[in-house]
């Protein structure tokens, strides 16, 4: 295992905050240098979440930056291209061709999928941390308007299901994108294979089903990106509990944000119920949430780190939650490794530490539980994630992924995330 000697909290803040200047762009974070040169959607909300203790104007850029790239369907894009890397990354600009969709904004150049929504959330998050009240009202008013759209989006376009769920209609959708979970609804798509192949993909994807992620993604582009298309005919259609549990508490936030922003909480308040009924309902199944294909029917018989999202919501039942944190301590999730928390249950025939969301640790997901077992005052498991994760960046840096058996870093370095993430959960032992 790649070690380093561990370090001070002190110094491992300065670290993060020189990954995080060196991945600025001038107006929002890049995931990673190199392999990731545009401005992601949930990669760039975790900065956001990241900095609300630290620094209010930053987070609120990164925010203002990845809203510019809003569809005037409300569709928030997975990715924000930044110009000047233009097609540096597979698939760029000229794939997704944004600009020929009038919905598109005209200035900025994007993807034509979206991401979870984190974005209530994380301006929650930031109202909450902030130490300058004022400019964050500010924020609070100027964004509000646009989640607003991004959920009206959500509701009427994505509710291919009929249940009450959003449905992604692409694994990068989920962010999760290697997850075993795609396994069968990918399979059920032709082969196909580009010549693109031959530059070769980045460790940890499976290759084989890159190639169907391209397909996907042009299918989409070529229909126009048209709604009625996704209902009727897109053949990936999947109700995913970590996509819905990130929507619930953005909907939860935005009820809590409403009198700031002159709105009405109760379209919000009622989402967060119907959401939560549509989850007990639709996915959960032998004491866990799992992933409904809407095109064959089936829930996904593997379980990942993903099934553990909708605990984010503060009024899931007591006994769900029980539920859910006995699995989660379990050997088949954190009781089997040195480090929070595997993407994927250790006993399932597709775990592999080494592949992306198919094994590794992830510090997101590490965060996003952490939260969820404070919402639920389940203080240990959440001392335990917050431990763990830092332990994981103090030995190995700020990568990527990491081994969930020893720690060792895997996939990019400098990887903003980790970073900013670090900031938030040093913030409990490190005073501004
Ligand atoms: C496709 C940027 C993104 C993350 C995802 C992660 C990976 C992209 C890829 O990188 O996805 O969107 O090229 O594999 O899976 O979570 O947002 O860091």
């Amino acid at each position: 295992m790649e070690a380093r000697a561990a370090v001070d909290d002190v110094a491992l803040g300065r670290e993060a905050w020189s990954v995080l200047d060196a991945n600025w762009t001038g107006s929002a974070t890049v995931p990673a240098p190199g392999l990731y040169p545009h401005q992601w959607n949930w990669d760039s909300t975790f900065v956001a979440i990241g900095l609300s203790r630290w620094d209010t104007r930053r987070a609120g850029a990164e925010l203002l930056s990845l809203l510019a790239g809003q569809w005037s369907t409300g569709m928030v894009p997975h990715i924000v291209f930044h110009p000047a890397a233009a097609e540096a990354y597979f698939p760029g600009p000229s794939v997704w061709r944004s600009q020929d969709h009038p919905a598109s904004p005209n200035e900025v150049l994007t993807s034509g999928l979206t991401q979870p929504p984190l974005q209530g959330l994380a301006l929650w998050w930031m109202w909450r941390h902030t130490t300058d009240r004022e400019m964050a009202a500010a924020l609070v008013r100027r964004l509000y308007p646009m989640l607003a759209a991004q959920h009206d989006y959500l509701t009427t376009a994505r509710d291919l299901g009929g249940g009450g769920l959003a449905a992604i209609v692409h694994p990068w959708e989920s962010g999760m994108d290697d997850s075993p979970v795609w396994d069968a609804p990918l399979e059920a798509l032709p082969q196909v294979r580009y010549a693109y192949r031959s530059e070769g993909l980045a460790d940890g994807h499976l290759d084989s089903h890159h190639d169907r992620y391209v397909s996907l993604a042009l299918r989409y582009r070529d229909s126009g990106y048209d709604a009625t298309y996704l209902r009727e005919d897109h053949p990936f259609a999947v109700e995913d509990p970590m996509f819905n549990g990130i929507w619930l508490a953005s909907c939860q936030a935005l009820a809590e944000l409403a009198p700031l922003a002159g709105a009405d909480p109760q379209p919000y308040r009622e989402a967060v119920e119907r959401i939560r009924a549509a989850l007990l309902e639709r996915l959960w199944a032998d004491g866990v949430f799992h992933t409904r294909d809407l095109r064959s029917g089936r829930l996904s018989p593997v379980c990942t780190v993903g099934c553990f999202g909708p605990m984010l919501d503060p009024g899931l039942p007591t006994e769900r939650v029980a539920d859910l944190v006995r699995l989660l301590e379990s050997p088949r999730f954190m009781g089997a490794v040195g480090y929070p928390v595997p993407s994927c249950e250790i006993r399932a025939p597709q775990f592999d530490r080494s592949r992306y969301w198919r094994g590794p640790s992830w510090m997101n997901t590490n965060w996003l539980l952490r939260r969820a077992a404070a919402i639920h005052d389940q203080t240990g498991l959440a001392q335990v994630l917050g431990a763990g994760t830092l332990r994981l960046v103090r030995q190995a840096g700020f990568r990527e992924c990491f081994d969930p058996f020893d720690g060792s870093g895997r996939g990019s370095r400098d990887f903003s995330w980790s970073a900013a993430l670090t900031l938030d959960l040093l913030a409990d032992t490190v005073d501004p």
